[in-house]
């Protein structure tokens, strides 16, 4: 009797174990499903419009300080005047910000990836570009045109960390960031110095200031967004801003203040969109 007790007992722990668990061993693939479902793949409507600008500066500028580059000689070699690019201005016009668009509607569509690779080179042991975007699962090339060996590295959050060795003129690194991340930092193990900052997204909608603080942001959605950008240096600034059907807009987002200042004016509202 005590024997079929413990028999059913042990019975109903294996069914109340398989009931409580179920949902844990289901969920991640329901997730998955739900995911799938959400995301629906953005059509080009014609609606489309556009977001351009500058990145400017007011303030003191940072001193550009020289590099060391005496830790590694075919560095110093080839680098003529080595000095920090962390913070490139000319005439108030800030570059390297790295300047993108974000919405909870942006969020429910997924975008074409570009075929056509992303590439970073590793010139006189500094990386060029310094700052700039990638979607995701776009192909990214390293390529190394030094006489010396750089090890490239990634400093994710979400995203896998990985560290590759590049040794002088070195065969092309290419790789794909899959999640979406801002910003992820990158080092070269054998130069401290080296730095760039990689911006993934899953759309199109960034861009990353010119030498005259200017980007340029096409194909955006009629909606309201976030206009995000982000400084090496300087931080972030954020601005609410809204495109109209076949809109064209001009937003000048200014860093080195306490408050942001911000001017915009709407260049063209298109006359020749259809709206399906
Ligand atoms: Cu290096």
């Amino acid at each position: 009797m005590d024997y079929l007790i413990a028999k059913r007992l042990i019975a109903l722990s294996v069914a109340i174990c398989f009931v409580t668990s179920a949902p844990l061993l289901l969920s991640p693939s329901t997730n998955a499903n739900a995911q799938t479902q959400v995301l629906e793949r953005y059509k080009i409507t014609g609606a489309e419009g556009k977001l351009t600008g500058k990145i400017l500066f007011e303030g003191k500028a940072p001193i550009k300080r020289q590099i060391d580059m005496s830790g590694d000689q075919n560095c110093a070699k080839i680098s003529k005047n080595p000095s920090t690019e962390d913070f490139m201005m000319a005439d108030g016009q800030l570059a390297n910000a790295f300047v993108y668009v974000k919405s909870d509607e942006l969020a429910r569509y997924s975008f074409d990836t570009p075929s056509a690779a992303v590439v970073v080179d590793q010139q006189e042991c500094q990386f060029t570009p310094r700052v700039l975007g990638a979607q995701t699962g776009q192909k990214l090339t390293f390529l190394n045109s030094d006489p010396t060996t750089h090890n490239v590295h990634p400093v994710p959050k979400v995203n896998p960390e990985w560290n590759k060795m590049q040794t002088d003129y070195g065969q092309p690194i290419e790789v794909r960031f899959m999640r979406a991340e801002t910003l992820i930092p990158v080092k070269c193990n054998q130069h401290p110095w080296m730095r760039a900052f990689v911006g993934v997204l899953s759309h199109s909608f960034f861009d990353v200031s010119s030498r005259d603080g200017s980007f340029s942001i096409s194909g955006l959605p009629p909606g309201d967004y976030t206009l995000v950008a982000w400084h090496e240096t300087q931080g972030e600034r954020t601005l609410p801003f809204s495109i109209g059907p076949g809109e064209s807009k001009s937003v000048d987002l200014v860093f080195g203040m306490k408050t942001a200042r911000v001017t915009s004016h709407i260049l063209e509202i298109g006359a020749s969109v259809s709206i399906n």
